[in-house]
């Protein structure tokens, strides 16, 4: 009998069209795809949602800059968020505009039924508005400049009558979902420290907030007043409903709701953490389950934005390390959840450390060594099982521990162990002494590391889904490596037969990781 999938459902936020796709998205989308991927070896139906976020004066005013129309601005940039998606091999389910018409018809449902719930009301509002953030600011919120910590740019004074939601109803029911882990509906926010700062904040009390705009005509008009439209932000976090079916494909919605984790960075953790599941309550959908937040790439100590000109592109990256080693280099550099600042240098030495000098420099000698001794023919023996087993021990311990939390930087670090263990090995059993005096136990030794790089391998496909079919290739291990690899990380069992059959060739390959000698 087939056994039942439990979902998984995990977003990226949906990223404003205004600015080009840099390495800050696609860090959020690199990790979240690794985590789909993983998830998805683990046997779990993943839903994984990823998008475009289309709509506010900010894509206004760029499209006016760029003498475009809204609708021709959103067209062309969400096709290169997509086109990158493509690039770094993304394996979203879904991807979301907000100016689709399925979205249209889910904004106005939400707002109509807490219009009906009695959540919204009329009032005239003045506010210091932050285009970039596309939100309003206190003046306590600001640097002592006036400026916004996120845009330094000054945020302008704006009045109007607008339609509010009481949020401030909420900041009880929120602070009990976020800090009594026993309730049922425990939302958990990631990191710790993040997760305080929201707590300090409701804490300290919770203001109404609007939820429309009487200025702004791109964006869904309010279906009980269609003067004013949607205010952009919660236009854009409706996004995770509509993506799973809402409102009306309720088989879906049912299946996939709530997310397992919404991820993203710090900026936009507050909308996330209180917004959302205070929209959520207002209309009795569930909430999330975990909010996880990370840090900034930062260049010079600000975070990379176009605006500031301090991108790196994605493009450049992958022409410089390759697909995959771009997306384990990306997802590796920093700890999850703080800031780092980033440069050339630090991305090569870790390209050179950690995949041509060990990864690559494994591949390479192990595949010599066959040609040389066994003529790529993988010797019919037994192999010795203690070295598999200590490196699937340790790749499981690992990945189990540090994979739902996020902790890609320590899973990267456990995958350089097994492999570097694989390469103290060889130095150990001097295969190129073996080689003159002890023939068969150089084949058992040989074999040996094959079964351990095999496994290497079914672990690496969540960073390096080519590579690591390329690896199993090499090694002459067959059939399907996903496929393999869900049989193995289920059952878990290393078959004294192992997965490169005795018998079976080997491949020669490229080079997998030519070293870069230039920092
Ligand atoms: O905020 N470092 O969109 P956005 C790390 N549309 N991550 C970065 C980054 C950097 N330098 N720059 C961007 C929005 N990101 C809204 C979201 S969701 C309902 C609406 C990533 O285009 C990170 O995930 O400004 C951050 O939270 C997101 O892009 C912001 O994307």
């Amino acid at each position: 009998m087939k056994e039942k999938q439990i979902k998984f459902y995990i977003t990226t936020p949906i990223y404003y069209v205004n600015d080009i796709p840099h390495i800050g998205h696609s860090y959020t989308t690199i990790v979240a795809d690794i985590v789909a991927r993983w998830k998805r070896l683990n046997n779990y139906d993943v839903f994984f949602l990823t998008g475009t976020d289309e709509h506010g004066i900010k894509i206004v005013d760029t499209a006016k800059d760029k003498a475009l129309t809204p609708k021709e601005l959103c067209d062309r940039m969400s096709l290169k968020f997509i086109e990158t998606w493509k690039l770094f091999n993304i394996s979203y389910t879904d991807f979301i505009r907000t100016t689709e018409y399925r979205h249209a018809i889910a904004v106005e449902k939400i707002m109509q039924s807490l219009f009906d719930n009695g959540l919204i009301f009329k009032k005239k509002y003045e506010g210091l508005y932050c285009i970039g953030c596309e939100r309003f600011y206190a003046q306590k919120d600001l640097d002592e400049n006036g400026y916004c910590y996120f845009h330094k740019t000054k945020p302008l004074l704006q009045s109007e009558e607008n339609y509010f939601f009481k949020l401030s109803y909420f900041r009880n029911k929120l602070l009990n979902r976020i800090t009594d882990s026993t309730h049922k509906e425990y939302m958990e926010i990631q990191p710790e420290e993040r997760r305080n700062e929201i707590i300090g904040k409701l804490e300290l009390g919770l203001e109404d907030v609007s939820f429309s705009r009487m200025a702004v005509k791109w964006g869904v008009p309010l279906p009980f007043d269609k003067t004013q439209t949607v205010y952009v932000w919660v236009d854009a976090l409706i996004n995770y409903a509509t993506g799973v079916g809402y409102p009306e494909n309720k088989y879906k919605l049912q299946k996939y709701w709530p997310a397992d984790i919404h991820l993203m960075a710090k900026d936009i953790l507050w909308f996330h953490c209180v917004i959302l599941p205070a929209i959520l309550l207002g209309v009795g959908l569930p909430l999330p389950k975990k909010i996880y937040s990370h840090g900034f790439f930062t260049l010079n100590g600000y975070k990379m934005s176009k605006s500031l000109g301090n991108i790196i592109s994605p493009k450049e990256l992958v022409d410089k390390y390759g697909v995959d080693a771009s997306r384990y280099l990306i997802a590796t550099v920093m700890p999850f959840g703080s800031d780092g600042n980033i440069s050339w240098q630090e991305l090569t030495l870790k390209y050179n450390t950690d995949l041509a000098n060990n990864l690559g420099n494994l591949i390479s000698r192990i595949t010599k060594m066959a040609e040389k001794y066994f003529n790529l023919c993988i010797p019919n023996v037994d192999f010795d099982l203690k070295l598999t087993k200590n490196i699937a021990t340790i790749l499981k311990e690992g990945f189990i521990k540090n994979m739902d939390n996020m902790q890609l930087h320590k899973v990267a670090e456990i995958l350089q162990s097994a492999i570097t263990l694989v390469n103290r090995q060889i130095e150990i059993d001097t295969p190129w002494k073996l080689a003159k005096t002890d023939i068969d136990k150089l084949a058992i030794c040989v074999y040996s590391y094959l079964q351990a790089v095999d496994i290497i391998a079914m672990y690496l496909l969540p960073f390096m889904p080519t590579i690591s079919n390329k690896i199993w290739l090499i090694m002459g291990a067959s059939g399907d490596i996903n496929e393999i690899a869900k049989k193995y990380f289920a059952d878990n069992i290393i078959h004294k037969r192992g997965f490169s059959k005795g018998g079976s060739r080997m491949q020669l390959s490229e080079i997998l990781f030519p070293r870069i000698n230039k920092l």
